[in-house]
């Protein structure tokens, strides 16, 4: 079994797509260990995406993930990063409209900025995102 992050963005959160995001990955079969609301402060968005920190769209992107409420939540399940990366889609919202119309950013996303959800893209990402949102009591065995 393994675990992965997602954050509904502040895109999807505001269309109120939260409840549907969340859904499909139950009905996938994925089981959620973690659940939270939360708004980011600037300092934890440039900590949370210090793998870009070089990107052309670090402050871009910075900017919209502070700019409204997300919902975090831990997903489990049999090679759950690869899977989840699968549901998601590709980064922009406008290709996966052509290439994975079912795909969460396909429905939900507008662009390449405003992509609807961020998941963990390796085991390594998964290990750091995973504790930077979650303490292990808001994680359940
Ligand atoms: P993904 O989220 O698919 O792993 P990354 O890791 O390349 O994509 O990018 C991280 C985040 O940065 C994306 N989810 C998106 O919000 C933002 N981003 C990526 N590429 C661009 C771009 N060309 N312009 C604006 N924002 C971008």
């Amino acid at each position: 079994m393994e675990r992965t992050l997602i954050i509904v963005k502040p895109d999807a959160f505001e269309k109120g797509a939260t409840g549907k995001i969340i859904d499909r990955f139950i009905e996938e079969g994925f089981t959620l260990r973690a659940l939270k609301l939360f708004r980011f402060t600037e300092e934890k968005a440039r900590q949370f995406y210090i793998v870009h920190k070089e990107r052309p769209f670090y402050g871009e992107l910075v900017e919209f993930m502070t700019s409204g409420p997300v919902v975090a939540a831990v997903l489990e399940g049999e090679n759950a990063i690869q899977r989840v990366r699968d549901i998601i889609g590709p980064t922009d919202s406008e290709e996966a409209r052509k290439t994975a119309p079912n795909s969460i950013r396909a429905l939900f996303g507008t662009d390449k900025g405003k992509n609807a959800i961020h998941a963990s893209d390796s085991p390594e990402s998964a290990s750091y995102e995973i504790p930077f949102i979650f303490s292990s009591l808001e994680i359940t065995d």
